[in-house]
């Protein structure tokens, strides 16, 4: 499958990780948008929100809890910090195989023009 998140996965294309466990991996966002930027993706391919099925909710809820253990570790869970998941064009989502970014370091606007 032709999935630049499988490859970063599959650690046949470099990228800075900083969580793994059987079901994730986290590693730092290439074009940070915030002091602190990571992806937390599931290893299993999804491609979109909109794919996730009811066997996905124990990853998906994984998920988010390892973007808040981030923050724990990172330092800023008290000043508050951003997660957002794209799905699709209208979203922004530009690699299709879902993750959730973790932003922080930083006040944060919003909405999110
Ligand atoms: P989204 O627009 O929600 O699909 O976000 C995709 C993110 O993936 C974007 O913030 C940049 C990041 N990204 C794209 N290619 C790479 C890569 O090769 N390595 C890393 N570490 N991040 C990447």
């Amino acid at each position: 499958m032709d999935c630049l998140f499988c490859k970063i996965l599959q650690k046949e294309i470099p990228a800075g990780i900083i969580y793994e466990d059987d079901q994730v991996i986290a590693f730092n966002d290439i074009n940070p948008q915030a002091p602190f930027h990571a992806l937390v993706i599931p290893r299993r391919h999804i491609a979109t929100l909109n794919d996730i099925s009811t066997e996905d909710r124990e990853v998906v809820g994984h998920m988010v809890m390892v973007a808040a253990k981030l923050a724990q570790q990172q330092g800023f869970a008290s000043d508050g910090y951003r997660t957002v998941l794209n799905c699709n064009n209208h979203g922004g989502q530009t690699v299709y195989h879902i993750h959730l970014h973790v932003l922080g370091g930083k006040a944060m606007g919003w909405p999110p023009y």
